[in-house]
C-alpha cells in the first residue's frame, strides 16, 4: 500500500505497522480525518462506505438501469439493497459476512479478463470493451448458499454463453474455468503473514461449470444489481451468477476464463472435498455432511422456507444431468 505522508503529519509507530493489514484502512482513515492530513491512498477517489452507490468513476455506471427480462419470475420479495450490501461471502477479504468495508479497497478499473487455453486464439479483453459486445438485461434470481440462508437480487448482465460466443472455444473444450484477482496488497486474506487464518487457501478463487451449464440460458455474468452497476462487496466489476447451485459456484471480480478438457477443481473444493464438490446442484435431501439443506433462512426476514430442487430451476437445468451416474451431483 503506497502512503504519501504529508510533511509535519507523524503516523503513530502502531498505525505504521499496520498500514499492510488493510483490515485496518478504516482506523487508518480515521486517523487521518481526525489530523485534518492529507493522504494519497491508491483507489481512495473509487473507495466509499458498504452504503454509497457504485462509484462515479465507473465509466459503465450510466448503462443502468437495464431492461428487465420478464421471463425470471420470483415466488418471493426481493432482499432490501441494504440488508444486503452488508451482508456478504466475500473470503478474499475476511470469514465473515461483514466484508463490505474492506472490500471497498478493490480496485475495479482499469480491469482486464484473460481468456485462454483451449480457445481459436488467447486473447484479453477490457471489462468495458466486453460490455460493448453484450446484451445487457435486468433478471431477477433466487440465491442459495450453501450455509443454508438464501437472498433474492435484481442482478443486471448478460448471458454466459454471449461471452462463451466471444471466447471462441474449440469443440474440444469440455469445461469453463474461472478465476478470481490475487492481490494481496488490496485483500486481506490473500496475506497469510496477517491473517493466519487463510493461510492454507489455494488462492485465487475458482470455480468451473461443464460448456452445457456456462450455455445454458440460467448462467449469467453480472455486472450489476438493484439497477446500478455491481458493488464491490457484490464481486464487481464482473461476477457469475447460476442459480440453481450453491452459492459458492457463483464467483466474484473474474479476471480469467480459461476453456479447458479437464474439470476444474474449484476453490472450495481444494480446501474440503468432502464438503464442497464440482456440482453443488441445491437439493434440499442431500444434507450436507454438517447440517440439513431442507430449509432456507431467507435473508432479511426471520422465516425459514423449504428448500426447493435446484433451487426452484429445476425446468431450466434438470435434463443436463439426467441418467449421470456416479456424480455427486448435489454437494
Ligand atoms: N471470489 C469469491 N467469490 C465468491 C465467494 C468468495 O468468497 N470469493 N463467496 C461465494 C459464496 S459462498 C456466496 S454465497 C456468494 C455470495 O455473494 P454475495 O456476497 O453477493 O451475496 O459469492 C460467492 N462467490
Ligand atoms: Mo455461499
Amino acid at each position: 500500500m503506497l502512503i504519501k505522508r504529508p510533511k509535519g503529519w507523524e503516523l503513530s509507530e502502531n498505525l505504521a505497522t499496520t498500514e499492510e493489514a488493510f483490515l485496518n484502512r478504516r482506523e487508518l482513515m480515521k486517523a487521518v480525518a481526525a489530523t485534518g492530513a492529507t493522504i494519497a491512498l491508491p483507489g481512495m477517489a473509487l473507495a466509499k462506505s458498504g452504503t454509497g452507490a457504485s462509484t462515479s468513476a465507473d465509466p459503465s455506471a450510466h448503462l443502468y438501469p437495464v431492461k428487465r427480462n420478464p421471463k425470471f419470475k420470483l415466488d418471493r420479495a426481493l432482499t432490501p439493497e441494504p440488508i444486503n450490501i452488508k451482508y456478504n461471502n466475500f473470503y478474499e477479504f475476511g470469514g465473515t459476512k461483514a466484508i463490505s468495508n474492506a472490500a471497498q479497497a478493490l480496485k475495479i478499473r482499469p480491469w482486464s479478463v484473460k481468456i485462454d487455453g483451449m480457445v481459436e486464439k488467447p486473447f484479453r479483453i477490457g471489462f468495458d470493451d466486453i460490455l460493448k459486445q453484450v446484451q445487457l438485461e435486468e433478471r431477477l434470481y433466487r440465491h442459495r448458499c450453501v450455509e443454508a440462508w438464501s437472498m433474492t437480487v435484481p442482478w443486471s448482465g448478460f448471458p454466459l454463453s454471449q461471452l462463451v460466443k466471444l471466447a471462441r472455444p474449440l469443440s474440444s473444450a469440455k469445461y469453463i474455468s474461472f478465476e478470481t484477482f490475487q492481490d494481496p496488497k488490496i485483500a486481506p486474506a490473500q496475506n497469510p503473514p496477517s491473517v493466519p487464518w487463510a493461510y492454507a487457501y489455494p488462492w485465487p478463487y475458482r470455480e468451473g461449470l461443464t460448456m452445457a451449464e456456462a450455455n445454458n440460458d440460467l448462467s449469467f455474468m453480472v455486472t450489476g444489481a438493484y439497477g446500478k452497476s455491481l458493488h464491490k462487496q457484490f464481486g464487481a466489476p464482473l461476477r457469475l451468477h447460476v442459480p440453481w447451485k450453491y452459492g459458492f459456484k457463483s464467483i466474484k471480480s473474474i479476471v480469467r476464463i480459461t476453456f479447458t478438457d479437464k474439470r476444474p477443481v474449484s476453490f472450495w473444493e481444494a480446501v474440503q472435498a468432502r464438503e464442497y464438490g464440482f456440482w453443488a446442484n441445491v437439493n434440499p435431501k442431500v444434507s450436507h455432511p454438517r447440517w440439513s439443506q431442507a430449509t432456507e433462512r431467507v435473508l432479511g426476514t426471520n422465516k425459514r422456507v423449504p428448500t426447493l430442487l435446484y433451487n426452484g430451476y429445476g425446468e431450466w437445468v434438470a435434463h443436463m444431468y439426467k441418467g449421470m451416474k456416479g456424480e455427486k451431483l448435489f454437494m
